[in-house]
């Protein structure tokens, strides 16, 4: 008999000490089942004398009762247990605000926004934008330019070149957006009113220059296309990218192998308290180049020199952004860091347009 009460007194221990329903399944297999510990006891009955048997048969059943009615209470506190922890875990605060939906939360890059900025600006002014590849031909990029093979104007570029082709021919990234340009006077006839805004690329790491960065370049060709409409085009660009009523504007001579004549532009600024604003003050800020296309460049993509002609320009749109936006330092454009993002950022439904003002 106490070999029973010692059993009975195992099984009720190790049913206390489950902490799972399967750990609860397994002492029971081990005591109930075929095989189990009290099932092995029954099976001796039958070698037992009558008296014996009853009596000893009449234990082990009371003490099978006794160990199933403790599976079963430790079973119920065990499925409670581990249903409050499901709800612990899944609990859910309804009165927490709602998490803002990725269009309210998403940010535009001030790059982008300034890219939208120009695409509004010149389209109301007739312009249709242009795209093109950033690997592009030497041929594109500088021959097709009037940059003469072997000209110092190439090595100012600080050029990526990549290894030559089967055909010994070696492309390039883009040093500038020009060669956007080219592809449309040679695919489209005048007149041509193109803008093209993308990325450029420059072997150039410093405080002010990344090796990618982004332009604008304009184009117009026509029959009398001239000087006075470029210079009317750029103030009217300047006024509304700034958002200012009037700006000065100061051409000063210069050197582009695409243009003749060829300008750098300057518009009016002030630089009082550390702030730079536009349209007003005695400070000049170099904001972009421009000419009148070249004759060898008009005669390179197909075009006539003596009955059409053409004015373009070109600027730094991280550059501009800087300045309209009061960044003080170009390389956080690119590093990618949410905080900045979030600070220097646009709303994406703000979309810009000219009707509601461009950055409202
Ligand atoms: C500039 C300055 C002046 C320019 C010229 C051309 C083309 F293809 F028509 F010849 N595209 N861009 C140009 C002219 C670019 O950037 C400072």
């Amino acid at each position: 008999m106490s070999e029973l009460s010692t059993l009975e007194g195992t099984l009720l221990g190790e049913i206390a000490a489950a902490g799972s329903e399967e750990a609860l399944e397994a002492v029971r297999v081990a005591a109930l089942g075929k095989k189990g510990s009290v099932s092995g006891l029954l099976a001796t009955l039958g070698s037992m004398a009558p008296d014996e048997r009853k009596s000893f048969g009449a234990a082990v059943n009371a003490l099978k009762d006794r160990v199933t009615e403790a599976l079963s209470e430790r079973r119920v506190i065990l499925k409670d247990q581990a249903l409050d922890i499901r709800l612990a875990s899944e609990r859910a605060d309804v009165t927490l605000p709602l998490r803002e939906s990725g269009i309210e939360a998403g940010r535009i890059h001030p790059i982008s926004q300034v890219m939208d900025e120009l695409t509004a600006i010149f389209a109301d002014l007739g312009f249709a934008i242009a795209e093109g590849p950033d690997v592009e031909s030497d041929d594109l990029n500088f021959t097709k330019l009037n940059f003469p093979v072997g000209h110092p104007a190439r090595e100012m570029h600080d050029t990526f070149f990549f290894e030559p082709d089967e055909k010994g021919e070696r492309k390039l990234l883009r040093t500038h957006t020009s060669p956007v340009q080219v592809r449309t006077m040679l695919a489209k006839k005048p007149p041509i009113r193109v803008i093209c805004p993308g990325r450029t690329y420059r072997c150039d790491s410093d405080q002010t220059h990344t090796p990618m960065f982004h332009q604008v370049e304009g184009l117009v060709i026509d029959k009398s296309a001239n000087l006075g409409q470029l210079k009317w085009v750029l103030e009217e660009f300047c006024k509304a990218f700034f958002e200012v009523e009037s700006v000065k504007m100061r051409f000063r001579p210069s050197f582009f192998p695409f243009t003749e004549p060829s300008m750098e532009v300057d518009i009016q600024c002030s630089r009082k308290g550390g702030e730079i604003r536009f349209g007003e003050g005695e400070d000049w800020l170099e904001i972009l180049g421009c000419g009148m296309v070249h004759p060898n460049v008009l005669r390179n993509c197909g075009l006539d020199p003596d009955a059409v002609q053409g004015y373009a320009w070109g600027m730094g749109i991280d550059r501009i952004a800087m300045l309209k936006y009061g960044m003080p330092d170009l390389r956080p454009f690119f590093e990618a860091d949410i905080r900045w993002l979030k600070h220097y950022g646009f709303r994406p439904l703000d979309l810009p347009n000219l009707a509601s003002g461009l950055s409202a």
